[in-house]
């Protein structure tokens, strides 16, 4: 698949607001700086369509992005920056569960992991919230461009045992090297086929 045209639809804050109609959507979710912003514009191959900072909570509303005149990419604020003051109970609750629970065609979401660092409590909550609703994820790991090889591969071990997860199921990701993108358009691709048929407006 190509990125033909990609652009910016709205922002929301407010569960209420939540789009609802019959776009297939796709969501990226994780702790704040690990990469979400910055890899939806890998995706997209533009350098700011999705604002990105060095410093965690940049993104504070739910983004949403129309590609191709066909699906939507959908950046959620980060969870676990200690400025928001959300306690780890009140996640859930929140804009980005509200999200999660509501979005009408959700069909995928990418949840990232920072390669450098061992999965955090409330990433592991996180996968317990997908997987005790029966929400579709793929796990990416983010920022390979940061290790060497043989710690990447390393951590990347280590984060699936800590999971219990097979570790060939994880898209390995950098938006500085472009890793990942390549197979995460395929997925994409893959998700859209299945959900508007081989027909569908591509
Ligand atoms: N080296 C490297 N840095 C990255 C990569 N992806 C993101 N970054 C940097 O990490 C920081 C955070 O990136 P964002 O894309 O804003 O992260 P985010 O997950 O959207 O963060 P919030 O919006 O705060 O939740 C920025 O300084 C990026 O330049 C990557 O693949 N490699
Ligand atoms: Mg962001």
């Amino acid at each position: 698949m190509e990125i033909k045209k990609a652009i910016y639809q709205t922002s929301i804050t407010d569960k209420n607001k939540i789009l609802n109609d019959d776009i297939a959507e796709f969501a990226f979710v994780g702790r704040s700086n690990v990469g979400k912003s910055s890899l939806i514009n890998l995706i997209v191959n533009q350098k700011a369509l999705a604002k990105t900072s060095s410093t965690p909570g940049k993104t504070k509303m739910i983004n949403y992005f129309f590609i191709n005149d066909n699906f939507r990419l959908v950046d959620l604020p980060g969870y676990g920056f200690a400025k928001t003051g959300k306690s780890h109970q009140d996640i859930w609750a929140g804009l980005i569960g509200d999200y999660l629970l509501n979005a009408q065609n959700l069909l995928m979401i990418f949840l990232l992991l920072d390669g450098r660092h061992l999965p955090s409590q409330l990433d592991k909550q996180m996968i317990e919230f997908l997987l005790f609703n029966n929400l579709p994820f793929k796990i990416i790991i983010t920022k390979s461009d940061k290790l060497s090889k043989s710690k990447l591969n390393e951590n990347i071990n280590s984060i699936a045992k800590t999971l219990n997860l097979r570790k060939e199921i994880f898209i390995t990701s950098s938006s500085y090297s472009r890793q990942g993108r390549q197979s995460i358009l395929d997925l994409i691709s893959f998700k859209l086929e299945e959900f508007y048929g081989k027909e569908d407006k591509n």
